[in-house]
């Protein structure tokens, strides 16, 4: 069950697994509280996101990528493990429909929405590098505004991701405006781990070294 959204990006409805689901939770929730914390990125200008996010591999801070966490605690952020990059390659198998043995994702940003949290029209453009997104959801059901790469505005098309879709972003939709305008409070099973709010984990190349 594979849905082209367009060029490049592919949708795959409930393709985690419930077992996936809740190690997936398990292994988040420790990165949230391990050596750089779950927190609100604060945005060059002053904002502060809706969204929690704890990163693997390496830190995102708005705007770039760093070992360190020099915004929140200074400390290194823990490793970005095989078995993610392996997941990783499955999932790029099952929305492409072939073997991508050459992938090497460095980093996740894991982000945690509660039932207020938004995530507006942006693009993914601080990696070095075109290799595709691999984006997991977990928890509460969500629209997720897919765009196009000029502007942040129309033409997009909302869809529905729910708890173990999966959504690879590559080719000509990997550097396309997206967003999410909404998340339904209490629509997740519990059974994943996750008592409420929507969990989101893209895995990326970063394209950086050291
Ligand atoms: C989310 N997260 O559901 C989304 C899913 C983020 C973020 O946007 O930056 O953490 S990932 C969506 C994505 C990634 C790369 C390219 C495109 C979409 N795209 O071309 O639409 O929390
Ligand atoms: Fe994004």
């Amino acid at each position: 069950n594979v849905r082209e959204i367009a060029p490049g990006a592919v949708h795959v409805p409930g393709w985690l697994s419930m077992e996936e689901q809740q190690e997936l939770v398990r292994s988040c929730r420790a990165w949230a509280t391990g050596p750089v914390p779950m927190r609100h990125t604060v945005l060059p200008r002053g904002g502060v996101m809706s969204v929690q996010t704890v990163c693997v591999g390496w830190h995102w801070q708005s705007y770039r990528y760093t070992r360190t966490a020099d915004d929140v605690n200074g400390r290194v952020v823990a490793e970005f493990p095989e078995w993610m990059a392996e997941l990783g390659r499955r999932a790029l198998k099952a929305a492409y429909m072939r073997d991508h043995d050459d992938y090497r994702p460095d980093t996740a940003l894991i982000n945690f929405y509660d039932g207020q949290a938004r995530m507006g029209m942006h693009q993914d453009k601080d990696e070095r590098s075109g290799a595709p997104v691999v984006s997991l959801s977990i928890g509460d059901a969500c629209v997720f505004r897919f765009g196009n790469t000029e502007t942040r505005g129309r033409p997009y098309t909302d869809i529905g991701l729910d708890s173990g879709d999966l959504f690879v972003f590559g080719g000509p939709s990997r550097f396309a405006y997206h967003g999410v305008p909404k998340v339904f409070p209490g629509t997740g099973d519990p059974d994943t781990g996750l008592a409420s709010g929507r969990l989101n984990i893209t895995m990326r190349v970063t394209g950086l070294s050291g």
